[in-house]
């Protein structure tokens, strides 16, 4: 690709496209689950792209991946045991590691791939992969929540694809019951969730499903996320037993360097907008 070309991820269900311009397809291949794409975008920095979804991006993939490990860890004390499904990029783990009062964070991603591109694409978002409290598996997620001892985990957090194909488990009553029992007492789990314009009828089925699980409390956290459909995103959090508070749970560490999450934003972000509280109240 000599010169600059417009791709675009197209929605097809909203009637709508994300598009990037790009200088250069600096990857492609078919894993065992999936294509994985990376490209030189003019303004984005490198894109990587799933089966033709956009996935991350290096200018704006930080507010995601803050905003799905951060709002969760900080509804805890101190979360020492934390589950990543999904997330084979590595960038959801790179940031549930700032905390110190994490012991162990394992990731377990069906494919491999997606890692492997990632270190060699993403190389900020894997920095932290060789830290000793980290373990990076390769398997199925549904079998692996399945097998995890009961209690042993105080955040499970789910950076899946969308929920088709093969994210959809990731979403059902089966999953949540099985993750309900993988938590601890006060365990949290939180998972990427959507756009909280075009799916609100998701939103809606998740809710039912994770109350359906035994979860005491349920939370949305809403943010832009330009490269996205519809360029707004959500993560949803479910606790084992009690409140979520409005605000974290204790004081936000400035040496985290956050640059999307704060103490506001936590509380800002779990604000919903007068059709989604209407929406809820229907329930
Ligand atoms: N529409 C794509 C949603 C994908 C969410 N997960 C992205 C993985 C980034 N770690």
């Amino acid at each position: 690709m000599n010169e600059t070309q417009w791709i675009h991820e197209l929605l097809d269900s909203s009637g709508s496209a994300i598009g990037f311009r790009v200088r250069e397809h600096l990857h492609h291949e078919q894993s065992d689950f999936q294509t994985i794409d990376v490209y030189e975008s003019t303004d984005f920095g490198r894109l990587m792209a799933l089966d033709g979804c956009w996935m991350v991006t290096q200018r704006e993939n930080f507010i995601y991946h803050e905003m799905l490990a951060h709002p969760a860890l900080y509804s805890l004390e101190a979360p020492n045991h934390v589950a990543i499904i999904g997330g084979g990029d590595c960038g959801t783990l790179s940031e549930v590691l700032k905390h110190d009062s994490v012991l162990s964070a394992i990731q377990i991603d069906i494919d491999e791939r997606v890692t492997r591109v990632s270190e060699q694409f993403f190389p900020e978002l894997c920095a932290s992969n060789d830290d000793p409290r980290v373990s990076l598996l390769f398997e199925d997620g549904m079998a692996w929540i399945a097998g995890c001892d009961e209690g042993s985990q105080d955040v499970i957090l789910v950076d899946s694809t969308d929920p088709v194909g093969l994210a959809e488990e990731l979403v059902s009553e089966t999953f949540f019951r099985q993750c309900h029992r993988a938590l601890s007492d006060q365990g949290i789990i939180g998972m990427q969730s959507e756009s909280p314009l075009l799916h609100v009828e998701l939103l809606k089925t998740l809710r039912l499903r994770l109350a359906n699980a035994g979860y005491s409390d349920i939370r949305h956290h809403l943010f832009p996320q330009p490269c996205y459909p519809s360029g707004w995103w959500c993560i949803t959090l479910a606790r084992k037993s009690g409140q979520f508070q409005d605000t974290p749970c204790r004081n936000v560490n400035e040496r985290m360097e956050c640059r999307y999450y704060n103490a506001a934003i936590h509380q800002a972000s779990g604000v919903y907008p007068t059709y989604l509280r209407a929406a809820f109240d229907d329930e």
